[in-house]
Protein backbone atom coordinates (compact mmCIF):
# COMPACT_ATOMS: atom_id res chain seq x y z
CA UNK A 1 0.00 0.00 0.00
CA UNK A 2 2.76 2.41 1.14
CA UNK A 3 4.95 1.27 -2.26
CA UNK A 4 1.78 2.43 -4.18
CA UNK A 5 1.20 5.78 -2.61
CA UNK A 6 4.88 6.51 -3.44
CA UNK A 7 4.29 5.36 -7.31
CA UNK A 8 1.33 7.62 -7.41
CA UNK A 9 3.25 10.46 -5.73
CA UNK A 10 6.25 9.85 -8.20
CA UNK A 11 3.89 9.97 -11.25
CA UNK A 12 2.16 13.14 -9.98
CA UNK A 13 5.50 14.82 -9.99
CA UNK A 14 6.84 13.50 -13.14
CA UNK A 15 3.36 14.50 -14.31
CA UNK A 16 4.06 18.25 -13.51
CA UNK A 17 7.19 18.69 -14.31
CA UNK A 18 6.28 17.28 -17.71
CA UNK A 19 3.14 19.86 -18.16
CA UNK A 20 5.77 22.29 -17.22
CA UNK A 21 8.29 21.46 -19.69
CA UNK A 22 7.33 23.57 -22.62
CA UNK A 23 5.65 26.16 -22.81
CA UNK A 24 1.90 26.63 -24.35
CA UNK A 25 0.78 29.76 -26.35
CA UNK A 26 -2.70 28.18 -26.39
CA UNK A 27 -5.00 31.04 -28.48
CA UNK A 28 -2.25 33.02 -28.64
CA UNK A 29 -2.85 35.50 -31.19
CA UNK A 30 -0.27 37.70 -33.36
CA UNK A 31 -1.51 41.07 -34.72
CA UNK A 32 -0.74 43.22 -37.51
CA UNK A 33 -0.81 46.63 -36.46
CA UNK A 34 0.06 49.55 -39.30
CA UNK A 35 2.06 52.33 -36.87
CA UNK A 36 2.39 56.36 -38.17
CA UNK A 37 5.92 57.30 -36.71
CA UNK A 38 8.74 55.84 -34.65
CA UNK A 39 6.84 56.64 -31.51
CA UNK A 40 4.16 54.21 -31.71
CA UNK A 41 6.73 51.61 -32.55
CA UNK A 42 8.88 52.27 -30.03
CA UNK A 43 5.49 52.40 -27.26
CA UNK A 44 4.67 48.59 -29.05
CA UNK A 45 7.90 47.77 -28.56
CA UNK A 46 8.31 48.94 -24.66
CA UNK A 47 4.89 46.83 -24.45
CA UNK A 48 6.81 43.76 -25.41
CA UNK A 49 9.10 43.66 -22.57
CA UNK A 50 6.53 42.38 -20.83
CA UNK A 51 8.04 39.13 -21.56
CA UNK A 52 5.29 36.73 -20.56
CA UNK A 53 2.52 38.00 -22.13
CA UNK A 54 4.00 39.88 -25.14
CA UNK A 55 5.88 39.39 -27.65
CA UNK A 56 7.23 41.38 -30.82
CA UNK A 57 7.84 38.72 -33.75
CA UNK A 58 8.86 41.94 -36.11
CA UNK A 59 9.42 45.46 -35.83
CA UNK A 60 9.07 46.86 -39.64
CA UNK A 61 9.27 50.53 -41.09
CA UNK A 62 5.58 50.81 -41.39
CA UNK A 63 3.92 48.00 -39.37
CA UNK A 64 5.03 45.84 -35.96
CA UNK A 65 3.47 41.95 -35.75
CA UNK A 66 3.23 41.35 -32.28
CA UNK A 67 2.10 38.20 -29.82
CA UNK A 68 -0.24 38.42 -27.34
CA UNK A 69 -1.44 36.03 -24.42
CA UNK A 70 -5.13 36.38 -24.81
CA UNK A 71 -5.85 37.55 -21.51
CA UNK A 72 -3.59 40.79 -22.42
CA UNK A 73 -6.23 41.51 -25.70
CA UNK A 74 -7.37 44.33 -24.23
CA UNK A 75 -4.20 46.26 -23.35
CA UNK A 76 -3.37 46.25 -26.59
CA UNK A 77 -6.53 47.02 -27.91
CA UNK A 78 -6.83 50.39 -25.70
CA UNK A 79 -4.13 52.05 -27.21
CA UNK A 80 -4.26 50.81 -30.69
CA UNK A 81 -7.88 52.21 -30.67
CA UNK A 82 -7.05 55.80 -28.79
CA UNK A 83 -4.16 56.10 -31.76
CA UNK A 84 -6.97 54.52 -33.95
CA UNK A 85 -4.13 52.35 -35.52
CA UNK A 86 -5.63 49.55 -38.20
CA UNK A 87 -5.00 46.20 -36.52
CA UNK A 88 -5.27 42.80 -38.12
CA UNK A 89 -4.98 39.52 -37.14
CA UNK A 90 -2.08 37.55 -38.65
CA UNK A 91 -1.85 34.21 -36.58
CA UNK A 92 -4.94 33.40 -34.90
CA UNK A 93 -3.88 30.67 -32.22
CA UNK A 94 -0.17 30.48 -32.23
CA UNK A 95 -0.17 26.81 -30.05
CA UNK A 96 -1.89 25.11 -33.53
CA UNK A 97 0.80 26.76 -35.73
CA UNK A 98 3.53 25.11 -33.31
CA UNK A 99 1.67 21.63 -33.22
CA UNK A 100 1.33 21.66 -36.72
CA UNK A 101 5.24 22.21 -37.22
CA UNK A 102 5.67 19.15 -35.12
CA UNK A 103 2.37 17.38 -36.75
CA UNK A 104 5.38 15.91 -39.81
CA UNK A 105 7.58 14.43 -36.92
CA UNK A 106 5.88 10.84 -36.60
CA UNK A 107 7.26 10.01 -39.88
CA UNK A 108 10.55 9.69 -39.16
CA UNK A 109 12.54 9.89 -36.48
CA UNK A 110 15.44 11.87 -35.35
CA UNK A 111 18.27 9.96 -36.51
CA UNK A 112 17.30 9.77 -40.33
CA UNK A 113 17.93 13.47 -41.34
CA UNK A 114 16.34 15.63 -43.91
CA UNK A 115 14.78 18.62 -45.05
CA UNK A 116 10.86 17.58 -44.67
CA UNK A 117 11.03 18.50 -40.82
CA UNK A 118 12.89 20.75 -38.77
CA UNK A 119 15.43 18.76 -36.38
CA UNK A 120 16.85 19.22 -33.07
CA UNK A 121 21.33 20.36 -32.33
CA UNK A 122 21.81 16.54 -31.77
CA UNK A 123 20.41 15.56 -35.06
CA UNK A 124 21.90 18.62 -36.87
CA UNK A 125 25.24 17.27 -35.58
CA UNK A 126 24.99 14.10 -36.56
CA UNK A 127 24.43 15.09 -40.00
CA UNK A 128 27.83 16.87 -39.67
CA UNK A 129 29.77 13.87 -38.37
CA UNK A 130 28.04 12.09 -41.14
CA UNK A 131 29.07 14.82 -43.98
CA UNK A 132 32.78 14.95 -42.81
CA UNK A 133 33.19 11.19 -42.65
CA UNK A 134 31.55 10.98 -45.99
CA UNK A 135 33.34 13.53 -47.54
CA UNK A 136 37.08 13.90 -45.65
CA UNK A 137 39.19 14.99 -47.83
CA UNK A 138 36.79 18.51 -49.41
CA UNK A 139 35.02 19.17 -46.13
CA UNK A 140 36.79 19.68 -42.44
CA UNK A 141 35.28 20.53 -39.10
CA UNK A 142 35.61 23.93 -37.38
CA UNK A 143 35.15 24.93 -34.11
CA UNK A 144 33.72 27.39 -33.23
CA UNK A 145 34.21 27.12 -29.54
CA UNK A 146 31.97 27.19 -26.28
CA UNK A 147 28.30 28.38 -25.48
CA UNK A 148 27.55 30.10 -22.15
CA UNK A 149 26.13 26.55 -21.25
CA UNK A 150 28.87 24.39 -22.59
CA UNK A 151 27.85 23.44 -25.96
CA UNK A 152 30.29 23.48 -28.90
CA UNK A 153 29.73 25.46 -31.37
CA UNK A 154 30.30 23.95 -34.75
CA UNK A 155 30.70 24.71 -38.46
CA UNK A 156 31.92 22.96 -41.40
CA UNK A 157 34.57 24.09 -44.44
CA UNK A 158 33.84 22.85 -47.62
CA UNK A 159 37.43 23.86 -49.95
CA UNK A 160 37.81 21.58 -53.28
CA UNK A 161 41.14 23.15 -53.78
CA UNK A 162 43.34 26.34 -52.76
CA UNK A 163 43.11 29.74 -53.70
CA UNK A 164 39.20 30.33 -53.84
CA UNK A 165 37.45 33.21 -52.28
CA UNK A 166 35.59 32.41 -49.09
CA UNK A 167 32.17 32.85 -48.16
CA UNK A 168 31.01 33.03 -44.41
CA UNK A 169 27.42 31.85 -43.85
CA UNK A 170 26.09 32.25 -39.92
CA UNK A 171 22.75 31.05 -39.01
CA UNK A 172 20.69 30.64 -36.47
CA UNK A 173 22.20 33.12 -34.32
CA UNK A 174 18.39 34.02 -33.48
CA UNK A 175 16.97 30.68 -31.40
CA UNK A 176 13.73 30.60 -33.14
CA UNK A 177 14.30 30.98 -36.80
CA UNK A 178 14.44 27.08 -37.62
CA UNK A 179 14.55 27.82 -41.10
CA UNK A 180 17.84 29.34 -41.07
CA UNK A 181 19.68 25.83 -39.79
CA UNK A 182 17.26 23.90 -42.05
CA UNK A 183 18.24 25.83 -45.14
CA UNK A 184 22.00 25.87 -44.19
CA UNK A 185 22.21 22.32 -43.85
CA UNK A 186 20.86 21.64 -47.41
CA UNK A 187 23.32 24.05 -48.83
CA UNK A 188 26.21 21.91 -47.10
CA UNK A 189 24.56 18.54 -48.51
CA UNK A 190 23.78 20.53 -52.01
CA UNK A 191 27.42 21.78 -52.46
CA UNK A 192 28.59 18.32 -51.52
CA UNK A 193 25.97 16.17 -53.77
CA UNK A 194 24.47 18.03 -56.48
CA UNK A 195 25.33 17.07 -60.26
CA UNK A 196 23.89 20.42 -61.69
CA UNK A 197 27.18 22.23 -63.09
CA UNK A 198 26.16 25.70 -62.04
CA UNK A 199 26.18 24.19 -58.92
CA UNK A 200 29.36 22.35 -59.15
CA UNK A 201 30.91 25.57 -60.22
CA UNK A 202 29.47 27.49 -57.32
CA UNK A 203 30.98 24.55 -54.30
CA UNK A 204 34.22 24.06 -56.43
CA UNK A 205 35.56 27.46 -57.27
CA UNK A 206 34.32 29.34 -54.01
CA UNK A 207 35.78 27.98 -49.92
CA UNK A 208 32.66 27.59 -47.89
CA UNK A 209 32.70 28.61 -43.99
CA UNK A 210 28.82 27.39 -42.84
CA UNK A 211 27.67 27.69 -39.07
CA UNK A 212 24.40 26.15 -39.32
CA UNK A 213 23.72 26.87 -35.99
CA UNK A 214 25.37 29.54 -33.55
CA UNK A 215 22.87 30.13 -30.67
CA UNK A 216 22.97 26.37 -29.69
CA UNK A 217 21.82 27.50 -26.15
CA UNK A 218 19.11 29.30 -27.56
CA UNK A 219 17.93 27.04 -30.09
CA UNK A 220 18.55 23.75 -27.85
CA UNK A 221 15.75 25.62 -25.34
CA UNK A 222 13.18 26.41 -28.52
CA UNK A 223 13.45 22.83 -28.86
CA UNK A 224 12.79 21.43 -25.25
CA UNK A 225 10.91 24.60 -23.55
CA UNK A 226 10.07 27.47 -25.74
CA UNK A 227 9.65 28.05 -29.17
CA UNK A 228 9.80 31.67 -29.09
CA UNK A 229 12.94 32.08 -27.96
CA UNK A 230 14.85 34.64 -29.58
CA UNK A 231 18.04 35.56 -27.54
CA UNK A 232 21.11 33.43 -26.16
CA UNK A 233 20.23 31.90 -22.64
CA UNK A 234 23.13 33.40 -20.53
CA UNK A 235 21.32 34.89 -17.22
CA UNK A 236 21.78 38.75 -16.61
CA UNK A 237 22.93 40.28 -12.82
CA UNK A 238 20.25 42.01 -11.25
CA UNK A 239 17.26 41.02 -13.55
CA UNK A 240 14.57 38.16 -13.39
CA UNK A 241 15.37 38.01 -17.41
CA UNK A 242 17.46 35.92 -19.39
CA UNK A 243 19.79 36.12 -22.46
CA UNK A 244 20.95 39.26 -24.87
CA UNK A 245 20.33 39.53 -28.37
CA UNK A 246 23.19 38.23 -30.09
CA UNK A 247 22.72 40.13 -33.14
CA UNK A 248 23.09 43.46 -30.98
CA UNK A 249 26.07 42.55 -29.16
CA UNK A 250 29.18 42.79 -32.04
CA UNK A 251 31.81 44.97 -31.05
CA UNK A 252 31.02 47.69 -33.85
CA UNK A 253 29.01 51.02 -33.05
CA UNK A 254 27.44 48.79 -30.45
CA UNK A 255 24.47 50.29 -28.69
CA UNK A 256 24.66 53.70 -31.31
CA UNK A 257 21.52 55.54 -32.07
CA UNK A 258 18.94 53.49 -30.25
CA UNK A 259 19.74 50.38 -32.37
CA UNK A 260 19.92 48.34 -29.42
CA UNK A 261 18.30 47.83 -25.62
CA UNK A 262 19.64 48.36 -22.75
CA UNK A 263 16.57 46.95 -21.10
CA UNK A 264 17.97 42.63 -19.82
CA UNK A 265 13.80 42.36 -20.95
CA UNK A 266 13.79 43.58 -23.96
CA UNK A 267 13.79 41.42 -27.37
CA UNK A 268 16.97 43.70 -28.23
CA UNK A 269 19.21 43.72 -25.27
CA UNK A 270 22.58 44.23 -26.30
CA UNK A 271 24.00 42.62 -23.72
CA UNK A 272 26.31 44.07 -20.44
CA UNK A 273 28.95 45.00 -23.28
CA UNK A 274 30.30 44.38 -26.65
CA UNK A 275 31.14 40.92 -27.48
CA UNK A 276 29.48 39.80 -23.74
CA UNK A 277 27.81 36.65 -25.04
CA UNK A 278 30.72 33.97 -25.66
CA UNK A 279 29.12 32.90 -28.65
CA UNK A 280 29.56 35.91 -30.72
CA UNK A 281 32.58 36.45 -28.89
CA UNK A 282 33.87 32.40 -30.63
CA UNK A 283 32.40 33.47 -34.33
CA UNK A 284 34.20 36.86 -33.91
CA UNK A 285 37.57 35.82 -33.19
CA UNK A 286 37.05 32.95 -35.53
CA UNK A 287 36.07 35.24 -38.60
CA UNK A 288 38.78 37.57 -37.62
CA UNK A 289 41.34 35.13 -37.91
CA UNK A 290 40.68 34.45 -41.11
CA UNK A 291 38.81 37.37 -42.47
CA UNK A 292 41.68 37.77 -45.48
CA UNK A 293 40.00 34.70 -47.10
CA UNK A 294 36.51 36.12 -46.67
CA UNK A 295 35.35 37.70 -49.61
CA UNK A 296 31.32 37.60 -48.91
CA UNK A 297 29.65 37.02 -45.75
CA UNK A 298 25.90 36.15 -45.19
CA UNK A 299 23.92 35.86 -41.61
CA UNK A 300 20.64 34.20 -42.05
CA UNK A 301 17.67 35.04 -40.53
CA UNK A 302 13.88 34.71 -40.76
CA UNK A 303 11.32 36.52 -41.42
CA UNK A 304 10.64 39.27 -43.94
CA UNK A 305 12.00 38.11 -47.58
CA UNK A 306 13.90 40.87 -47.59
CA UNK A 307 18.02 41.21 -48.05
CA UNK A 308 19.42 44.01 -45.45
CA UNK A 309 22.88 45.65 -46.18
CA UNK A 310 24.78 47.84 -43.95
CA UNK A 311 24.57 50.24 -42.47
CA UNK A 312 22.19 49.23 -39.53
CA UNK A 313 23.64 51.21 -36.54
CA UNK A 314 23.68 54.64 -39.25
CA UNK A 315 21.55 56.27 -41.95
CA UNK A 316 24.37 56.78 -43.80
CA UNK A 317 24.88 54.63 -47.19
CA UNK A 318 28.36 52.18 -47.25
CA UNK A 319 30.64 53.11 -50.04
CA UNK A 320 29.58 51.03 -52.24
CA UNK A 321 25.71 50.63 -51.83
CA UNK A 322 25.56 50.66 -55.76
CA UNK A 323 27.30 47.49 -55.59
CA UNK A 324 25.53 45.97 -52.73
CA UNK A 325 22.41 46.92 -54.18
CA UNK A 326 22.92 45.67 -57.66
CA UNK A 327 24.20 41.77 -55.85
CA UNK A 328 20.91 42.10 -53.80
CA UNK A 329 18.70 42.73 -56.90
CA UNK A 330 20.33 39.70 -58.90
CA UNK A 331 19.24 37.45 -56.01
CA UNK A 332 15.64 38.77 -55.23
CA UNK A 333 15.35 38.76 -59.21
CA UNK A 334 16.47 34.70 -59.62
CA UNK A 335 14.34 33.97 -56.63
CA UNK A 336 11.39 35.69 -58.20
CA UNK A 337 12.01 33.75 -61.62
CA UNK A 338 10.93 30.87 -60.13
CA UNK A 339 7.71 29.16 -60.25
CA UNK A 340 6.66 29.73 -56.49
CA UNK A 341 6.72 33.67 -57.48
CA UNK A 342 8.66 34.65 -53.87
CA UNK A 343 9.05 37.83 -53.93
CA UNK A 344 12.37 39.65 -51.95
CA UNK A 345 12.73 43.35 -51.93
CA UNK A 346 16.37 45.01 -50.57
CA UNK A 347 17.92 48.30 -49.07
CA UNK A 348 20.04 48.60 -46.15
CA UNK A 349 19.15 47.44 -42.63
CA UNK A 350 18.39 50.69 -41.46
CA UNK A 351 16.50 51.92 -44.48
CA UNK A 352 14.60 48.87 -45.37
CA UNK A 353 13.94 48.15 -41.76
CA UNK A 354 15.03 49.38 -38.67
CA UNK A 355 18.12 50.92 -36.78
CA UNK A 356 19.66 47.64 -35.17
CA UNK A 357 23.72 48.28 -33.78
CA UNK A 358 25.84 45.48 -33.08
CA UNK A 359 24.77 42.88 -36.05
CA UNK A 360 26.99 40.50 -37.63
CA UNK A 361 26.74 42.34 -40.64
CA UNK A 362 27.67 45.48 -39.89
CA UNK A 363 30.55 44.27 -38.33
CA UNK A 364 31.98 42.17 -40.77
CA UNK A 365 31.97 45.17 -42.81
CA UNK A 366 33.34 48.14 -40.95
CA UNK A 367 35.45 45.82 -38.68
CA UNK A 368 36.68 42.77 -40.69
CA UNK A 369 36.45 44.92 -44.54
CA UNK A 370 34.44 42.35 -45.52
CA UNK A 371 32.62 44.61 -48.60
CA UNK A 372 29.71 42.11 -49.15
CA UNK A 373 28.01 41.27 -46.04
CA UNK A 374 24.15 41.34 -45.79
CA UNK A 375 21.46 40.12 -43.52
CA UNK A 376 18.71 37.65 -45.51
CA UNK A 377 15.62 37.27 -43.92
CA UNK A 378 14.06 34.27 -45.29
CA UNK A 379 10.55 33.38 -45.52
CA UNK A 380 7.86 34.17 -45.26
CA UNK A 381 6.28 37.77 -44.70
CA UNK A 382 4.07 36.72 -41.60
CA UNK A 383 1.26 34.13 -42.48
CA UNK A 384 3.67 31.87 -40.32
CA UNK A 385 6.36 33.97 -39.50
CA UNK A 386 8.60 31.89 -37.59
CA UNK A 387 7.05 28.76 -37.75
CA UNK A 388 7.48 27.98 -41.44
CA UNK A 389 5.85 25.11 -42.49
CA UNK A 390 8.01 21.94 -42.89
CA UNK A 391 6.34 21.28 -46.39
CA UNK A 392 8.20 24.78 -47.19
CA UNK A 393 11.48 23.98 -46.30
CA UNK A 394 12.71 22.41 -49.63
CA UNK A 395 10.85 24.97 -52.04
CA UNK A 396 12.51 27.84 -49.98
CA UNK A 397 16.18 25.88 -49.96
CA UNK A 398 15.70 25.59 -53.95
CA UNK A 399 15.19 29.84 -54.14
CA UNK A 400 17.97 29.96 -51.69
CA UNK A 401 20.03 28.45 -53.97
CA UNK A 402 18.87 30.16 -57.13
CA UNK A 403 19.66 33.51 -55.06
CA UNK A 404 22.76 33.12 -54.52
CA UNK A 405 23.80 31.08 -57.42
CA UNK A 406 22.57 34.98 -58.70
CA UNK A 407 24.38 36.99 -55.82
CA UNK A 408 27.69 35.26 -56.56
CA UNK A 409 27.65 35.36 -60.42
CA UNK A 410 26.98 39.40 -59.63
CA UNK A 411 29.54 39.87 -57.43
CA UNK A 412 32.13 38.16 -59.56
CA UNK A 413 31.14 40.44 -62.46
CA UNK A 414 31.90 43.55 -59.74
CA UNK A 415 35.00 42.20 -58.85
CA UNK A 416 34.13 41.34 -55.29
CA UNK A 417 36.08 37.74 -55.79
CA UNK A 418 38.84 38.59 -56.03
CA UNK A 419 41.44 36.67 -53.55
CA UNK A 420 42.72 39.01 -51.12
CA UNK A 421 45.50 36.50 -49.43
CA UNK A 422 48.42 35.06 -50.87
CA UNK A 423 48.97 31.37 -50.93
O1 LIG B 1 16.76 42.57 -35.84
C1 LIG B 1 17.56 41.77 -36.31
O2 LIG B 1 18.52 41.35 -35.69
C2 LIG B 1 17.33 41.24 -37.72
N1 LIG B 1 15.95 40.94 -37.93
S1 LIG B 1 15.22 39.69 -37.12
O3 LIG B 1 13.79 39.79 -37.34
N2 LIG B 1 15.68 38.31 -37.73
O4 LIG B 1 15.59 39.75 -35.75
C3 LIG B 1 17.77 42.29 -38.72
C4 LIG B 1 19.23 42.73 -38.59
C5 LIG B 1 19.62 43.63 -39.70
N3 LIG B 1 21.02 43.97 -39.72
C6 LIG B 1 21.48 45.13 -39.17
N4 LIG B 1 20.68 45.92 -38.55
N5 LIG B 1 22.73 45.44 -39.32
ZN1 LIG C 1 30.37 54.55 -33.60
ZN1 LIG D 1 16.90 37.07 -36.77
Amino acid sequence: MKNLLWVLVSLAVLLAIGSAEKIRYDNFKVFKIKTKNVEQRKWLEQLASDSENFNLWHSGKDEVHIMVNPQKLINLQNYTRSYSLPMEVMVSNVQSLIDGEQSTRSTDDDSSFGWTRYYPLSAIEAFLDDILTKYPSVTSAIDIGTSYEGRKIRGIKISYKEGNPGIFIESNIHAREWITSATATWLINELLTSTDEKVRNLAENHDWYIVPVLNVDGFAYTHTTDRMWRKTRQPVNFSSCIGADPNRNYDSHWMENNGASANPCSETYAGTSPFSEPEIKALADYVASIKDRLNIMLAFHSYSQVLLSPYGWTADLPSNFDDLMAVAKAYADAVESLPYGTVYTYGTSSGAMYFASGATNDWAYSEQDILLSFTIEFRDTGRYGFILPPIQILPHCEETMAGLLAFVEKADELGYLNVKYTF
